[in-house]
């Protein structure tokens, strides 16, 4: 998608601390980090908002918490716990519109979010 920031991530045209790619998936550290550990994991496929998966995303979605999982481990806070967020549209926080998925941890989470 050409104005799609994170697909520019993806494409290398802007640059970013990736820490994880396979075929489908790209993870990297949040520009703007709100926990000492902040992770957005991406689909390397352009999917805009939750509300635009189709059923044929069910594996990729799959893989989103596959990835998830492990980036947990790598960044060492599967036993501690950690937060994993997406957001959809605008009410909701979204700002970039290409799915991806928070991995937050290092601090103590409180609930409800904000
Ligand atoms: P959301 O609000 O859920 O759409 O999250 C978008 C996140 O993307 C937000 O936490 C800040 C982050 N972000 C925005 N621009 C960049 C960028 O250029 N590089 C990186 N690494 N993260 C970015």
């Amino acid at each position: 998608m050409a104005d799609c920031l994170f697909c520019k991530i993806r494409e290398g045209e802007i640059p970013a601390d990736i820490i994880f790619e396979n075929d489908d998936m790209l993870a990297f550290r949040d520009v703007n980090p709100q926990a000492p550990t902040h992770v957005l994991i991406i689909p390397k496929k352009h999917i805009s908002t939750v509300n635009n998966l189709e059923e044929s995303d069910e594996a990729i979605m799959g893989k989103l918490f596959l990835t998830a999982k492990l980036i947990a481990a790598q960044e060492g806070v599967s036993d501690e716990g950690y937060r994993l967020v997406v957001n959809c549209n605008e009410k909701a926080g979204q700002t970039v519109f290409h799915i991806h998925m928070h991995l937050l941890a290092g601090r103590a989470m409180i609930w409800p979010p904000g």
